[in-house]
């Protein structure tokens, strides 16, 4: 049985990206692995913000990754914070990390904006990410494909790591990305990613939309002037955006889907997709509803800090032993 771990910020607005490309994998994976999901609390303080405010996100996300089908009693779930190890393994990964790698990861550049004022936690989120993911002994990590880069610089921290300090200090992971819905893109602008911090709300459709808000964001979708549907990545990126959207959904291949609406107009197969996000959302909000303000809540996240922080002890005590640190 493998190890998996992955984790989600609790930054609010979990849209269809988040979904499709990460927790789907979540939920399917704790069928035959052993899997640790954290609500990563940490990175999200690397833009500031109102404590109430994250407070508030942590246990968002938490009844989120329930409503979408996470089973406490299959899968590990906890906040990051709650186990101190991620934090201490930050730090030994910081010593054997390189500045010049980190200044070349793709997200870093994108939210500095080269700027000297640029939070320093915004620079090391990357070890951090490596951090949660070794210090799990975890083989696979299910993300969207916008973090190929920092999985890959996981690896290689915990290859060159092995190398000085011993082959059994890490488990060098492998990232696990899906087929359809490994980069859902924003539905205004289909050449950048869905995301949570996009300006333009209309951009993403979150996993708590109400129905109103779901038929506006698909209805208004930017598509292109060829008329006809087609699975063509360069030259009808938002029609395609959608088809991807629709095959996630239905497990229909885009292929069937181009054939589907051969002869059709965007406006028909919009609607269609209105209906088949409408009908696969309204269960996950149901759910979030129930359990969200539940006394269970809190209680899962307690026990499955427990749990991980056995994990992480005990790679903990290897890894101090491995690299001479402390006399206990
Ligand atoms: N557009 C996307 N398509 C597919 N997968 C995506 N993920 C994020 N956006 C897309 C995946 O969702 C998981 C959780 O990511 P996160 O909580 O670290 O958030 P993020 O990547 O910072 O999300 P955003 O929306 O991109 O936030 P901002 O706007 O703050 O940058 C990860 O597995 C990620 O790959």
């Amino acid at each position: 049985m493998n190890r998996v771990f992955s984790g989600i910020q609790p930054t609010g607005n979990i849209h269809l990206g988040n979904y499709l490309g990460a927790l789907r994998q979540f939920v399917e994976l704790q069928e035959t692995e052993e899997c640790v999901y954290c609500i990563v609390d940490m990175h999200a303080i690397t833009v500031p913000k109102p404590a109430e405010q994250l407070r508030e996100s942590i246990l968002d996300v938490a009844a989120l990754y329930l409503a979408v089908g996470i089973d406490p009693e299959k899968s590990i779930v906890f906040v990051q914070s709650d186990v101190g190890s991620h934090a201490e393994l930050s730090w030994i990964l910081t010593c054997s990390s390189y500045t010049g790698e980190l200044s070349r990861m793709t997200q870093y550049k994108q939210k500095s904006k080269n700027q000297e004022s640029a939070p320093t936690g915004l620079f090391m989120y990357p070890v951090l990410m490596a951090a949660d993911i070794l210090l799990y002994d975890t083989n696979v990590v299910p993300v969207g494909d916008d973090q190929k880069q920092h999985i890959e610089l996981t690896r290689d921290l915990a290859i060159r790591v092995n190398g000085k300090y011993g082959e059994d200090t890490f488990v060098v992971p492998e990232g696990r990305f899906m087929k359809s819905g490994a980069r859902i893109m924003g539905l205004d602008d289909p050449t950048s990613k869905m995301s949570k911090s996009a300006e333009n709300e209309y951009s993403r459709i979150q996993l708590l939309d109400a129905p109103s808000k779901i038929k506006k964001s698909v209805m208004r979708a930017t598509t292109d002037n060829v008329g006809a549907i087609n699975y063509d990545p360069e030259n009808q990126p938002g029609i395609t955006n959608l088809i991807n959207i629709y095959s996630a959904f239905t497990d229909h291949d885009p292929q069937e889907i181009v054939a589907k609406y051969q002869g059709e107009g965007y406006g028909t197969f919009k609607k269609d997709l209105v209906e088949i996000l409408t009908d696969n959302l309204a269960p996950i909000r149901e759910k979030y509803e129930k359990i969200r303000h539940s006394d269970e809540l809190t209680s899962i996240l307690k026990d499955g800090a427990q749990r991980a922080d056995a994990i992480a002890q005990k790679t903990m005590e290897r890894v101090k032993k491995n690299f001479g640190l402390g006399i206990r």
